[in-house]
């Protein structure tokens, strides 16, 4: 598929995604996201992908944000109904999903990184969400992210001064998995992307939906979700392969089956 505003590299059984509007400090516009759902969505179906990578072009930035020309004359109507929709369809993505954050990730830009599953970054990114000094407040997840991953009072704080965060500050608060030299962010990424890319995939899918139910169900519901998919994978042909691997001792050769 053609895109505008984003590039989509196949490197099969992993998928580079990137931002590519450099010039702009990658500033997520409607399209933007809606090309970036597309794409996700598209890669989601494709089973010679197993791991998605999402980066930003250039050096300064995974993205600095909504697109703040566009969003300027905006009413609440347009917001509602234009851009949420893509936003959920990311949400909504079964495969793992890793951001490599080199330079800025602010406002949205720092959304879009934790609609991800892993956050690396090189040590030179830079992390806020700065809508405060715009009169608005974060929208696609910002405040109830952040809250579930920092508690309240670091997330009170980014959201209510607006200050830019280091990776390592962010990393030691535990919401980046890795710092890694500057510029070494997407390889690094990608590194693990390929390491995920050869576990079984249900298992990894499966995964993926038991972690996440933890950010939205009460314990005993998460613990309910995780043993029935916990269960389910006992049905399938890689749980057999993976425990026959073990006991000859080679390497498990998955299929997705
Ligand atoms: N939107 C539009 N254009 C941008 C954005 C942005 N968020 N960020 C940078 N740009 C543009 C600049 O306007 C400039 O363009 P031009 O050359 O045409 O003037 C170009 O990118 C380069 O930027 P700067 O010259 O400003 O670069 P600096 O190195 O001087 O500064 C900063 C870098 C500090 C990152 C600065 O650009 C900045 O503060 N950017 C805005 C950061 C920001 O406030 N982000 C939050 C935006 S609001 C938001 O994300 C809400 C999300 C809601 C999601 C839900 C939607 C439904």
């Amino acid at each position: 598929m053609d895109y505008q505003y984003i590039v989509v590299e196949r490197e099969d059984p992993i998928a580079v995604i990137t931002l590519n509007r450099p010039q702009q400090l990658n500033a997520l516009n409607w399209q933007l996201v809606g090309e970036l759902a597309d794409a996700c969505e598209a890669l989601d179906r494709d089973e010679a992908c197993r791991c998605m990578v999402l980066t930003g072009a250039g050096d300064k930035a995974f993205a600095a944000g909504a697109d703040i020309k566009e969003m300027a004359g905006q009413t609440p109507v347009t917001m509602l109904t234009g851009e949420f929709n893509a936003w959920d369809r990311i949400r909504r993505v079964h495969k793992p999903m890793i951001a490599a954050v080199g330079g800025y990730a602010l406002g949205g830009g720092l959304e879009l990184a934790m609609h991800c599953d892993l956050i690396i970054a090189s040590e030179n990114a830079k992390f806020g969400q700065p809508e405060i000094n715009l009169g608005i407040i974060p929208g696609a997840g910002g405040t109830q992210r952040l809250a579930r991953t920092l508690g309240k009072f670091v997330t009170m704080e980014m959201v209510l001064t607006g200050r830019t965060y280091t990776a390592q500050e962010l990393f030691q608060l535990g919401l980046i998995n890795q710092v890694v030299p500057q510029g070494q962010h997407l390889e690094r990424a990608k590194e693990i992307a390929r390491t995920i890319a050869e576990k079984a995939p249900i298992a990894v899918r499966l995964g993926k939906e038991a972690v996440l139910a933890a950010f939205e169900t009460p314990l005993e519901q998460g613990l309910a979700t995780e043993k029935r998919l916990f269960a389910m994978l006992f049905s399938t042909e890689d749980q057999k392969e993976g425990m026959a691997a073990f006991v000859e001792k080679r390497k498990g050769e998955f299929k997705g089956k």
